[in-house]
């Protein structure tokens, strides 16, 4: 089976946890030690990826290092075609739909194209929208932001991204976020939605992971805390428990 219909199938029972790691926050040994803790924790995926990346060296040594530490599949959550790592197993191949810049809409994804299609790499489609505060993704990749109450407009995007056939959606209130996205945008688009629902940005705590979950968040994403917490195992495992009752 592949990895997009392994994690499809997968979120049919549960909502799922995904570890993001930015290679530009800390050392590849650091990334693969993150990885592996995450694993333990009972965490389904580690994606790779940020808004601030430098080289396509620094992708390629943070997913090996996490693929010598873990036997979890390693997802690239690429800012732009020159960020592909063909030691990866998948990649969001994701078109920042409210981004101003058609770069990130569909230009960088003509120049990887090609890189997808020699390397292997399983492309998995998905539409990806930042809504507010979006911070240094939403200021990077030149978004209209959605407003954080703008829930027609939240629905709109997770409808048109299903029309056009993405297999998975991405609200996304951006790394770090003091304000995750709304419960009630969450649980609005999941009625509308009828492909996993991905949710991130500023999802800290047990509370906070859990109420996403049954909003009808599909996968939770957390990237900031896997850097900060002292006792990384305990918080994640927690978080996962949360999010799987
Ligand atoms: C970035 O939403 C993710 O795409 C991660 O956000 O760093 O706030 O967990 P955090």
């Amino acid at each position: 089976m592949t990895i997009a219909g392994d994690i499809i199938e997968k979120t049919k029972e549960k909502t799922l946890h995904f570890s993001l790691l930015d290679p530009d926050k800390q050392e590849p040994n650091v990334a693969g030690s993150i990885a592996k803790v995450s694993e333990e924790s009972g965490s389904s995926a580690i994606m790779v990826g940020g808004s601030t990346l430098i080289s396509q060296k620094q992708v390629n040594e943070t997913v090996k290092a996490i693929k010598d530490n873990t036997s979890l599949p390693v997802i690239l959550f690429p800012s732009g075609a020159k960020f592909l790592s063909k030691y990866a197993d998948a990649m969001f191949f994701m078109s920042l739909l409210n981004s101003r810049n058609l770069d990130y809409v569909i230009r960088e994804h003509i120049k990887g194209a090609p890189f997808v299609k020699r390397s292997g790499l399983e492309p998995i489609s998905m539409g990806y929208v930042i809504v507010e505060p979006g911070m240094t993704a939403g200021r990077v990749g030149e978004v209209d932001l959605i407003k954080k109450d703008d829930i027609e407009t939240a629905v709109g995007y997770a409808l048109a991204a299903r029309y056009l056939g993405m297999n998975f959606f991405y609200l996304e209130a951006g790394s770090g976020a003091p304000t995750p996205v709304s419960n009630d945008m969450i649980s609005s688009v999941k009625k509308n939605l009828n492909i996993p629902l991905i949710v991130g940005g500023g999802i800290r705590d047990v509370e906070t992971a859990r109420e996403k979950a049954h909003a009808g968040a599909d996968i939770i994403i957390t990237g900031t805390t896997l850097e900060k917490e002292k006792n990384l195992k305990q918080a994640l495992t927690d978080i996962i428990n949360a999010i799987e009752e």
